[in-house]
C-alpha cells in the first residue's frame, strides 16, 4: 500500500481509476480488519485494549497515499488504520492482536503497540502526547543525515492539552524539522469533549502560534485529505518546513472496544451530542456514493463500487487467513 502516487484534482475528469480504485480498496481493507479484530474481541479472544479505526479510515489512507516507501508514520494507539495504510502485513498485524510469537511485535505489544520498521511505521504509542516528540526527533534524524523523507504524525483532540504536543511543534518550527502533524479530532478524549479540556478548541491555530503552516480539512474526504497531505509533504520534503493538519470527523465508536462481560467505561459518551448512537445515518468515508467527489468520479471512470469491494475482499482475505489462525491457536 505504500506506493506513491501521483496527486490528483479532488473534482473532475482528472481522477485515475486505479486510484480510485486503491483508495476504495485501502479504506475497505481497514475497515474489514477491524470488523474482524471487534469480532475476535467480544469472543474474548483478544487480549488488553482495542481501539478501532472505523469512521476514520480516509485520513490514514488519504495521507499514506502521498508517501514514498522511505516515508515515516507514527501513531497513538488507534493506529491499525496507519499501519495497514503503510503497508504492513494484514496477518501479522491480526497475529499481534491474538498476543501470537509471529506478530508484527512479536506478540508482545498487541493492539497498541503495533510496530513495522520494514514499511517505516514506527509505531503506535499508548501514552498520550507521548510519539509526537519521537516524530520531531525521527524528522530531526532525516535532516541531520541529509535525506528529503518525511515523517507523518497522527494524533488524537486529547493529545493536545498535553506538554508534548507543544513541546515538539516548538522544536520542528524552531529547527525546521520535515514533520507533518494530523491531529484526528473526533471531538471526544475518551469521555471528555474537546470544549471541556481545551481552551481553545480550533486546533490547527496551534500552528499559528508556532508559526507554522497549518490546515484542517474534512476528514471524512479521502480525496481532500490527500489534496492537502499532499501540499504538507511537499514543503516538508522541499524545504524542511513542519506543518499541522487538522481532520474532523463524525463520531462513529465507543473510545474502545468492550472487554466481554464487562460494563463499557465509555458509556456516557454515547449520550454525548454527536455520538453515532443518537444520529439515524452516519456519513461514511468508505462509501463513494456519500462522498460526491469520489462518487462522480467512480461514475466517470466506470469503476463499480462492487468492483472496489471485490479487490477489498481479496485483500480482506489476508485478514480472514490472519484472523482465523488466531482464533484456532
Ligand atoms: C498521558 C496519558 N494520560 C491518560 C491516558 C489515558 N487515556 C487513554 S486514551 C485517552 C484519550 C485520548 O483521546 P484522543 O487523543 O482524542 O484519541 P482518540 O481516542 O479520540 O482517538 C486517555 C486520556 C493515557 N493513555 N496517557
Ligand atoms: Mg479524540
Amino acid at each position: 500500500m505504500a506506493k506513491t502516487m501521483a496527486p490528483q484534482k479532488a473534482t473532475g475528469p482528472a481522477l485515475d481509476p486505479g486510484l480510485v480504485r486503491k483508495l476504495l480498496t485501502d479504506m475497505l481493507l481497514i475497515r474489514r480488519f477491524e470488523e474482524k479484530a471487534a469480532e475476535a474481541y467480544a469472543l474474548g479472544k483478544i487480549g488488553g485494549f482495542l481501539h478501532l479505526y472505523i469512521g476514520q479510515e480516509a485520513v490514514a489512507v488519504g495521507a499514506t497515499s502521498v508517501l514514498r516507501g522511505d516515508d515515516y508514520a507514527i501513531s497513538a494507539y488507534r493506529e491499525h488504520g496507519h499501519c495497514l495504510a503503510k503497508g504492513s502485513d494484514p496477518k501479522r498485524m491480526m497475529a499481534e492482536l491474538f498476543g501470537r510469537r509471529d506478530g508484527l511485535s512479536k506478540g508482545k505489544g498487541g493492539s497498541m503497540h503495533l510496530f513495522d520498521r520494514s514499511v517505516g511505521f514506527l509505531g503506535g504509542h499508548a501514552i498520550v502526547g507521548a510519539h509526537l516528540p519521537l516524530a520531531a526527533g525521527a524528522a530531526f534524524a532525516i535532516k541531520y543525515e541529509a535525506r528529503d523523507a518525511v515523517v507523518v504524525c497522527y494524533f488524537g483532540d486529547g493529545a493536545v492539552a498535553q506538554g508534548e504536543f507543544h513541546e515538539s511543534l516548538n522544536l520542528a518550527a524552531l529547527w525546521k524539522l520535515p514533520v507533518i502533524y494530523i491531529c484526528e479530532n473526533n471531538r471526544y478524549a475518551m469521555g471528555t469533549s474537546t470544549e471541556r479540556a481545551l481552551a481553545q478548541t480550533q486546533i490547527w491555530k496551534f500552528g499559528q502560534t508556532y508559526g507554522i503552516r497549518s490546515e484542517k480539512v474534512d476528514g471524512m474526504d479521502v480525496l481532500a485529505v490527500r489534496r492537502i497531505t499532499d501540499q504538507l509533504v511537499a514543503q516538508a520534503r522541499e524545504r524542511h518546513e513542519p506543518s499541522i493538519g487538522k481532520t474532523h470527523h463524525a463520531v462513529w465508536l465507543e473510545h474502545g472496544e468492550r472487554n466481554p462481560g464487562q460494563p463499557h467505561l465509555a458509556d456516557p459518551w454515547r449520550q454525548q451530542p454527536g455520538h453515532c448512537a443518537q444520529q439515524g445515518r452516519l456519513p461514511c468515508p468508505v462509501r463513494p456514493h456519500e462522498r460526491q467527489p469520489l462518487a462522480r468520479a467512480h461514475d466517470e471512470v466506470r469503476v463499480g463500487q462492487d468492483v472496489a469491494r471485490a479487490v477489498g475482499e481479496r485483500r480482506a482475505a489476508d485478514v480472514e487467513g490472519g484472523w482465523h489462525r488466531g482464533h484456532s491457536s
